[in-house]
């Protein structure tokens, strides 16, 4: 039976890691699978969340079953950092259960929306494999529309058209910043628009948040998120900890559904519940559990916030170095310098991308993604002049 199974590619992204791995060359640079590292090329847990993870040592005093929901104290403690503090659940019309992962967020928040009668999802192309994958294997087709236009700015034209075309039926998919893989953001005023044409449309928004904090700061980066939810009657939110909080293996997420009438929540999460235990069951609690005690510390807070500047403040270091070098062979990495989160793409062909790897010891992805972050100060040099000799 087993043997009629077909041979399935591997995650090209996750291929990378050990493509890098057995490079045995010691200038070797990991631009490949996106996790933030320090300045040292370290991928190291928060200091906030070993301290949360030590205090969860001291006072955890069971482990028994939560529920398919999970940790709602961790649900509810994200939600004035996603929602603002000023009304976190919009006046009860928001709530959220816990999740594995982003991943399992948005496979919960498109599978629920099958069952609510969405069968189309527009997404913008291109964009995570992951949404792919998901809505192929949940039936759900997808529209796609063009994300970035010549220019290297958002395609404005097409996410209007994508919206006007779209009917009943129809959600979309939106990445609420540092978008994966381009790190090409839409501005507040391309948001405001966004959500006055979502506003006067039957679409179901699906906004996936995964790099808070990793863009401009952690209230900028909610600022799409915020403006589509005030437009419109109902909305899902995929939430990932995994970057912000550097919990990657320990997957920590959260969904969240908007609706129209506080009332209709119950019946709305009871859909959520039971996607849930069809799926996993219940969501692994460790990485929650640490979060919501950093969340609920205000010293702990102030150290994990303090933490995520250091990253973005990095991360724009490093896009200011690349957008500094301009044209570099034949290519122009100025534009680098205005993108956001852990990915810009370099429109490297695919010969160059293999030239990179095989002559320089340069891994990224095979679209010309590369992940920011795994540039240093002591690599950053070798990587703009390897550059220069591939594209020249
Ligand atoms: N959404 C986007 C756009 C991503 O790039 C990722 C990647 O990690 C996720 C969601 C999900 O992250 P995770 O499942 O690791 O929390
Ligand atoms: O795009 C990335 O590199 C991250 C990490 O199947 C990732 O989102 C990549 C592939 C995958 C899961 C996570």
């Amino acid at each position: 039976m087993l043997t009629n199974l077909q041979q399935q590619p591997a995650d090209a992204l996750l291929a990378l890691i050990k493509l890098h791995n057995d490079d045995p060359r010691a200038d070797k640079i990991d631009l490949g699978v996106g996790v933030y590292r320090t300045g040292q090329g370290e991928t190291p847990v928060f200091g906030a969340i070993k301290a949360a993870e030590q205090k969860l040592v001291e006072t955890q005093d069971s482990k028994a079953y939560l529920g398919p929901e999970g940790d709602m104290g961790f649900v509810h403690a994200l939600m004035p950092y996603i929602f603002g503090k000023q009304d976190p659940d919009m006046g009860g019309r928001i709530e959220g259960m816990q999740t594995p992962g982003g991943t399992g967020s948005l496979r919960l928040a498109l599978a629920m929306a099958q069952r609510a009668g969405v069968t189309r999802v527009i997404a913008g192309k291109p964009s995570w494999p992951n949404h792919n994958q998901i809505c192929k294997d949940l039936g759900l087709d997808v529209v796609e529309f063009n994300h970035a236009a010549a220019d290297g700015t958002v395609d404005m034209d097409a996410v209007r058209g994508a919206i006007a075309a779209a009917g009943e039926g129809d959600a979309i998919l939106l990445h609420g910043c540092c978008h994966n893989p381009t790190g090409i953001d839409y501005s507040h005023e391309n948001w405001d628009e966004i959500a006055d044409l979502l506003g006067k449309s039957p679409v179901l928004p699906i906004i996936d948040l995964a790099y808070q904090g990793l863009g401009q700061g952690m209230e900028e980066d909610a600022y799409g998120l915020r403006r589509v939810l005030a437009a419109v009657p109902d909305a899902l939110v995929c939430y990932s900890c995994d970057k912000n909080f550097g919990l990657y293996r320990d997957r920590v997420g959260a969904l969240y559904a908007m609706t129209k009438v506080p009332a209709d929540l119950t019946k709305i999460m009871s859909n959520g519940h039971a996607l849930a235990r069809a799926n996993w069951s219940q969501p692994p609690d460790h990485g929650g559990a640490a979060v919501r005690l950093v969340l609920e510390d205000e010293a702990l807070t102030a150290m994990w916030l303090d933490e995520l500047d250091q990253m973005r403040v990095r991360m724009r270091q490093v896009r200011d170095k690349l957008a500094a070098a301009g044209v570099t062979g034949g290519v122009d990495l100025s534009p680098i310098g205005g993108q956001n989160g852990l990915f810009s793409i370099i429109p490297f062909t695919p010969e160059q991308v293999q030239e990179m790897r095989a002559k320089h010891g340069i891994y990224f992805a095979g679209s010309g993604r590369i992940n920011v972050a795994g540039l240093t100060t002591g690599n950053i040099d070798q990587f703009i002049a390897a550059v220069a000799d591939v594209t020249a």
